[in-house]
């Protein structure tokens, strides 16, 4: 089966870079996904697109050494399997707030004896090998999102589930749900508990991976021993290149056509 780049990474002490597609476009997933980046996650919870779109981005990274992930919108199995057989390589599951979520989630990553998969690996097959079905459980990764009160409650028991590869940390939804807002920098209190994280993950050998709003705050969290780090999504980052484009012209004055 072909090997998942993001353990090469790791083996080589390095952090991945994650990008994070919320466009639904094939052509906008290809230009991602042919930069520099270790992997490219599918947003199919809060991008703008479905089932259908997010086949075509995964064709379309699948066709570059970024390793195709996606955030499923829910801890659903038959969700969870339908992006696997489209070739997922890592799915990340938010909201993952008890143990038993985290079973749950896992064992819809897995194949019997492990988990409760059904077999039907479709693009799974194509993208990884013919012998997908025997390898995919030690090479697809399983990440759990941590990012509720709830979750911080349960943290201990969350990492230490077998078969869950890390724990992907949303500190939008965690600042909303600690301090009922978001701010940047983040709060003291989000701060800490990023830390806390951090630790129970490394603590379980759990790899660790995390959204960021800027690179500072991305630079940060590698310091702290981060795995992966996701820094903006593509609507942002088209966003921030643009109004920076426009505000580099604002003082360009024309001289009159004579
Ligand atoms: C969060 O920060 O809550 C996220 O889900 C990041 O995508
Ligand atoms: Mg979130």
């Amino acid at each position: 089966m072909r090997p998942n780049g993001l353990h090469s990474v790791w083996d080589a002490d390095k952090y991945a870079l994650n990008a994070w597609l919320s466009i639904g476009s094939s052509y906008s997933a290809e230009v991602i996904a042919n930069l520099p980046y270790d992997a490219v996650t599918v947003d199919l919870q809060h991008g703008m697109f479905d089932f259908d779109t997010a086949l075509v981005m995964l064709q379309a990274i699948s066709a570059t050494n970024a390793v195709p992930m996606v955030r499923v919108s829910h801890n659903t199995g038959w969700m969870i399997q339908k992006l696997l057989d489209m070739g997922a390589y890592g799915v990340i599951c938010p909201m993952i707030d008890t143990r038993a979520d985290c079973e749950a989630f896992v064992r819809s990553m897995r194949y019997p004896p492990t988990g409760d998969r059904s077999f039907g690996p479709s693009r799974g097959l194509l993208y990884g090998g013919g012998d997908y079905a025997a390898h995919a459980d030690e090479t697809v990764l399983a990440w759990a999102m941590i990012e509720t009160e709830a979750a911080i409650e349960n943290l201990n028991d969350i990492v230490s589930v077998d078969g869950l590869d890390g724990i992907y940390i949303g500190p939008s939804d965690l600042s909303m749900t600690l301090d009922g807002k978001i701010t940047n920098p983040l709060s003291p209190r989000v701060t800490e508990v990023i830390d806390l994280v951090i630790a129970a993950a490394h603590a379980n050998k759990k790899r660790v991976g995390i959204f960021c709003p800027d690179a500072k705050f991305a630079r940060e969290m590698i310091e702290k021993g981060c795995d992966l780090v996701t820094v903006m999504n593509d609507a942002g980052l088209v966003r921030q290149a643009t109004s920076a484009l426009i505000k580099d012209l604002e003082s360009a004055k024309r001289v009159a056509a004579r």
